[in-house]
């Protein structure tokens, strides 16, 4: 699929999307409508690396050092300077993030957030998943501000090869986002705040909670016209603001899909962190080459990224007997499934 580059004026906001009936009102919404609030917020279905914004929030892992996923993509499109600059940013911890040059990308910085790996952390505490990924969100919206962003485009962060569940990441992310708008000294600080989604399952949870978070306001249902048989359609006008053309078919992701935690079998104990001599807490760890993996080449020069982080997670993870892959699920499955 062939994605073009995206300025930010040609990002929809929730308050067009409802316009144009590309957003329904939800039927138990939780916040009250703000027009304000409407024309910040975004969801786009596209690729993250082509959108033309401040900021844009890559879904890293711990050593910073690039990965499959939109991690890959950004890596690659960026070029190798990118990885050059993370080498020096000593990792990042789960929940937290961290900033960089954009280098060859349309965007200005990248911020670079490590949301929970879901299984693992729900087995230390059923809250834990949602608490860490919320504050990727918030991490990354305060580092977004200190440095003088004006417009930020997160991807659906831990939603991949992490394995969150669509509709529960996208909750707690719209969530946290709304809260962060609500706080006083948070007026006026950025401009946008784009959720931008890359498979199917993803632009649906995002919306379906969108509403929920940011309910339409009067001005939204305004611009619809009421035809003779009593049904509200979009304006003239608006019908003649141009979307960007959604995506037909999920993306063919550019990367070997890697078996997620689909069954994890987590010791009961207390301490599910050390198992034999592996820490399954820290992908660190885990993310390095072995010897005789190759190295992936950004562009034309050869550079160290860590290779496929996660299914460095899960192999350790299988070999210590705590996963147990439902071989009913084929990887092409496994990518499709929202789990
Ligand atoms: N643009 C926008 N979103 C994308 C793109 C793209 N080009 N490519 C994928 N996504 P994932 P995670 C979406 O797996 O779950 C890496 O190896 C994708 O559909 O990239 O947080 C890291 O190094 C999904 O909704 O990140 C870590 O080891 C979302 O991005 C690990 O994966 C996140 O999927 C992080 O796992």
């Amino acid at each position: 699929m062939e994605y073009t580059c995206l300025p930010l004026s040609e990002i929809p906001t929730v308050s067009l999307l409802y316009k144009l009936k590309r957003l329904n009102q939800a039927a138990f919404p939780v916040a009250t409508p703000s027009q304000t609030f409407n024309d910040i917020i975004s969801h786009i279905r596209h690729d993250i690396t082509n959108l033309q914004v401040d900021c844009i929030v890559n879904a890293a892992n711990k050593s910073l050092l690039g990965g499959s996923g939109v991690d890959g993509a950004i890596h690659r499109a960026a070029g190798p300077d990118l990885v050059r600059e993370c080498r020096g940013l000593d990792g990042c911890e789960t929940g937290d993030a961290k900033i960089t040059a954009a280098y060859r990308l349309p965007c200005k910085r990248i911020i670079h957030t490590v949301g929970p790996i879901y299984q693992i952390e729900v087995s230390r505490g059923i809250r834990r998943p949602e608490s860490l990924l919320r504050s990727c969100y918030r991490r990354s919206l305060e580092l977004a501000v200190e440095n003088g962003m004006k417009s930020i485009a997160f991807a659906a962060i831990s939603t991949g090869v992490y394995g969150y569940p669509s509709r529960g990441a996208a909750e707690a992310a719209i969530d946290e986002v709304r809260k962060f708008l609500d706080e006083p000294n948070n007026v006026g600080k950025l401009e946008r705040i784009i959720f931008c989604t890359f498979e199917r399952k993803d632009e649906r949870a995002y919306e379906e909670t969108i509403p929920q978070f940011f309910p339409p306001t009067q001005l939204d249902h305004e611009s619809l016209v009421q035809s003779t048989n009593g049904e509200s359609s979009p304006s003239p006008e608006l019908l003649a603001a141009t979307l960007p053309d959604p995506p037909t078919m999920d993306p063919v992701p550019d990367y070997e899909p890697q078996p997620k935690h689909k069954k994890m079998k987590i010791n009961s104990g207390d301490s599910p962190q050390v198992i034999g001599d592996k820490k399954i807490e820290d992908d660190w760890e885990e993310v390095g080459h072995s010897e005789d993996e190759p190295i992936e080449t950004l562009d034309d020069e050869p550079v160290e990224v860590d290779n496929a982080p996660s299914a460095a997670d899960v192999r350790s993870v299988q070999s210590s007997s705590i996963l147990d892959m439902d071989d009913s699920h084929s990887s092409e499955n496994l990518l499709q499934k929202d789990w």
